[in-house]
């Protein structure tokens, strides 16, 4: 007996629906797109594709692991957990705390609901996650620019005629900060439809290939290459902003600095071509700038994501359709209006400061090695692996060997949970609902979905419950943490006025919700106060509507929003950021200066996502492999075959070397989340690679976000068997 089912693909930003085919016991014996569903509508990729082979990888945990010395002992939950409270308990000061909250905590419904819930009950600052490794510049910004970290304006994907997409590879990444199920068909309709696709990047992607024009940029420089189009378009009196701004001399005066001619050395973008990417914008009857994580992860990632803004408020894109604009998310909830600041406080060692309440993962290995007041001496990581997704990962690797407690929630034992003394592994995939609180924010078209759990959990707790139990022991409480928080919820709600439940019954309201569990009476309770909820007065959406519709729910287009978005003290669009002008001095002092012989950069593949993809065989080996991309010029020039040992201020790796005009003179690629050693992944094992990380500086720091720096890292090359003078 076989049967059907219906899910939310959990494994990148795209979201997909899944079909899947269960045997009797449970098993996937096929995985296809949805075609039902009406915002992926059957995509699916290779990943998607091994869904049920990642579920059912016979290397993940099952029960929890307790560590003695250098052995791992089985254990039941119980003892786990009580493992962990004695832990917790010789902890006299909690600054001496720490936790980082990785990767796939944005894509489970347990890091939405239970993350937040958790460091408070921790009580301490030293909070960190791969946002600072990844998206922070693009929060700050937008912080800074609208009020809110989470307004995030994204590309009106369908309708726009103009798509300039600077360091984004979505062929290969599926989209991030912009979530768009078949991205590479939505840019092909883009071409079809007579729009025109710009892509920016040091190499020639499968991206770069689909589009009309790409262009080779230096990596690192593409706050000056944003500038030079804003130089441009106030020389040539172009800027036409839509919304009301404040801050549009400022603006203008910092561009001065930034000429077309002056920029074009930097970039290596020629200058007539900045001045026509500006026009061009402009002619456009609509158009979109798009930039991730290659132009985040560099040492001037805020300014860039701010840029990226500027120009599409300039060219009056912002909040209209075509144009860049604020999706609707159904769980949205809007915050009262206040400044959004950075650097409330700042971390211990490096004085860096806090930005959305986190410190820079870049400074993690600083808090644990210095001594003192507040040094970190017990982690706690979820859904995290910084060892290798961590600038110096090598350092982390040390430092974390020296931690008096550690505990993490993983499904495996690899090179960052091989340090825990306590891992307590998540259930399957297909145990889990699924909801994207985070992404359906960032979504091109108004969506959304629920996945109910395939299947029961069956001696395991859902990760829900995991970490809900770890925030009990942290905080010392007793009793059930989704009513405390549902409770709060409908006591503050039927205190607000206007909020379409002002003075109604907290307990009759309680007993309205809908759901299987304490998750699911949260997400009911969210979805009804929401911005098309039945209790919001806007609609009459609920968790059971989205049950009665297992294949999702289109909400319609994107519509323009800011005046609900804008969360400003003036109400008006911040162009010009005080922390912002005040970091283009540092810019600027960097416009005439000679980059380095060789840089390094990142790339993603296709079937790869990150660290943790590489134990399913079909999704490693053929061209997902760890090699050193370089243009043959180079490795001619660098007498370079087969194996190139690549050095940088931090360390030193030996790759294969692959030599390819698809990569810029002056730039080397090596991909991120290689270099498996003490993991107990055997497919892996046999692809190991090696961690780009063992060359990325932690105190190289994109400054207002604290955000690492892995493009542009300054590199040296040199044969196997060549001994360098460094
Ligand atoms: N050099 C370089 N470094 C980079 C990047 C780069 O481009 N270049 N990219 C950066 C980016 S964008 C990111 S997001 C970070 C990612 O950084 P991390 O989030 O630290 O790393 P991941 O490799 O995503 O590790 C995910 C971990 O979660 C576990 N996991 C998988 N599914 C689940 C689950 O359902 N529950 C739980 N509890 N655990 C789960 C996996 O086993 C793995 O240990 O890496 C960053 N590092
Ligand atoms: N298959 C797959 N999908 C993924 C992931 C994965 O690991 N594999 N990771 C997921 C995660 S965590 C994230 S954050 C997203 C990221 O999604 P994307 O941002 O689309 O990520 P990449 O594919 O790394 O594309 C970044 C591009 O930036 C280019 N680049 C590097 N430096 C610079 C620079 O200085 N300037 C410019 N203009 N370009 C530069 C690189 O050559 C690369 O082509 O992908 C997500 N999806
Ligand atoms: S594109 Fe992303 S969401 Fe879609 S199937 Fe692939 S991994 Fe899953
Ligand atoms: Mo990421």
């Amino acid at each position: 007996m076989t049967s059907t089912v219906h899910r939310t693909c959990p494994l990148c930003e795209a979201v997909c629906g899944l079909t899947l085919t269960l045997d009797a016991g449970g098993h996937v014996t096929s995985v296809r797109g949805d075609k039902d569903d009406p915002f992926s509508k059957g995509f699916i990729c290779p990943k998607g594709a091994s869904l049920g082979r990642l579920d059912e990888d016979p290397d993940r945990l099952r029960k929890p692991l307790i560590r003695e010395g250098e052995l791992w002992r089985e254990v039941g939950w119980d003892e786990a957990f009580e493992a962990v409270r004695a832990g917790l308990e010789r902890v006299s000061d909690r600054r001496s705390v720490a936790v980082y909250l990785g990767n796939p905590s944005a894509h489970t419904m347990a890091g939405a609901l239970y993350g937040a819930p958790l460091i408070k009950a921790l009580g301490t600052r030293n909070v960190f996650s791969a946002s600072t490794a990844d998206q922070m510049p693009k929060h700050v910004a937008c912080g800074l620019m609208f009020g809110h970290p989470m307004a995030i304006p994204v590309p009106d994907l369908d309708r726009t005629d103009y798509l300039l997409m600077l360091g984004a590879n979505p062929l290969e990444s599926n989209g991030s900060l912009c979530t768009a199920p078949d991205f590479p068909g939505r840019l092909k309709a883009l071409r079809g439809r007579g729009g025109r696709l710009v892509v920016v990047d040091p190499r020639r992607t499968r991206t770069a290939a689909l589009a009309d024009e790409h262009l080779f940029i230096r990596p690192g420089t593409d706050a000056y290459l944003l500038f030079g189009i804003v130089h441009t378009l106030f020389a040539e009196d172009l800027a036409r902003p839509l919304a009301e701004v404040n801050g549009l001399a400022e603006v203008r005066e910092a561009a001065k600095h930034f000429p077309p001619e002056s920029v074009a050395r930097r970039t290596g973008v020629p200058a007539e071509v900045v001045v026509r990417l500006a026009r061009e914008l402009v002619a456009a009857r609509t158009a979109a700038v798009y930039a991730r994580i290659g132009t985040c992860t560099t040492e001037f990632g805020t300014l860039a994501q701010w840029l990226v803004d500027v120009v599409n408020v300039l060219t009056g894109n912002l909040d209209r359709p075509g144009g860049s604009m604020f999706p609707k998310s159904a769980t949205e909830t809007r915050g009262r209006r206040r400044p959004y600041t950075v650097g409330r406080w700042s971390s211990r060692v490096r004085g860096l400061p806090e930005a959305n309440g986190e410190l820079p993962v870049a400074t993690l290995a600083d808090e644990i090695e210095t001594p003192g007041d507040g040094q970190v001496k017990v982690l706690f990581t979820v859904a995290g692996n910084p060892v290798l997704s961590a600038p110096n990962g090598d350092r982390l690797d040390a430092a974390f060997g020296r931690l008096d407690f550690m505990v993490s929630v993983d499904p495996y034992l690899n090179e960052t949970t091989k340090h825990a003394h306590v891992i307590l592994p998540p259930p399957r995939v297909l145990q889990s609902g699924h909801f994207d609180f985070a992404l359906l924010g960032f979504a091109v078209r108004n969506y959304a979905r629920y996945s109910p759990p395939l299947l029961p959990l069956d001696e395991r707790p859902s990760e829900a419950q995991i970490l809900a139990r770890l925030a009990m022991i942290a905080s010392g409480l007793e009793g059930d943490l989704d009513a405390f928080v549902i409770d709060d919820t409908l006591r503050k709600a039927t205190q607000t006025p206007g909020s379409g439940i002002e003075g109604r019954d907290v307990a009759e309201l309680r007993e309205l919700l809908d759901g299987e569990s304490g998750g699911e009476r949260r997400l009911d309770l969210m979805l009804r106060l929401g911005p098309y909820g039945e209790w919001a007065g806007k609609g009459d959406l609920s968790l059971r509507k989205l049950l009665d519709h297992p294949h999702g729910l289109d909400l319609g287009a994107l519509e323009p929003r800011l005046g609900e978005v804008l969360r400003t003290a003036s109400g008006l669009i911040e162009l010009a950021p005080p922390q912002l002008i005040e970091d283009v001095e540092r810019l600027r002092g960097k416009l005439d200066e000679e980059p380095p012989e060789m840089v390094l950069i990142g790339r993603r593949h296709l079937r790869s996502n990150n660290s943790w993809m590489h134990n399913v065989g079909p999704l490693v080996g053929g061209s997902n492999t760890c090699t050193l991309q370089i243009n043959p010029a180079d490795a001619r020039r660098l007498e370079l075959a087969g194996q190139a040992v690549v050095r940088s201020a931090k360390g030193q790796v030996t790759v294969p070397v692959e030599p390819t005009d698809s990569i810029m003179p002056g730039v080397v690629s090596l991909p991120h989340g290689w270099g498996h050693a003490g993991s107990t992944q055997s497919v892996a094992a046999g692809h190991a690679g090696v961690s780009a990380n063992a060359l990325t500086d932690e105190t190289a720091l994109d400054v207002p976000s604290g955000n690492a720096v892995f493009n542009g890292v300054p590199v040296t090359i040199s044969p196997t068997g060549v001994i360098t003078a460094q």
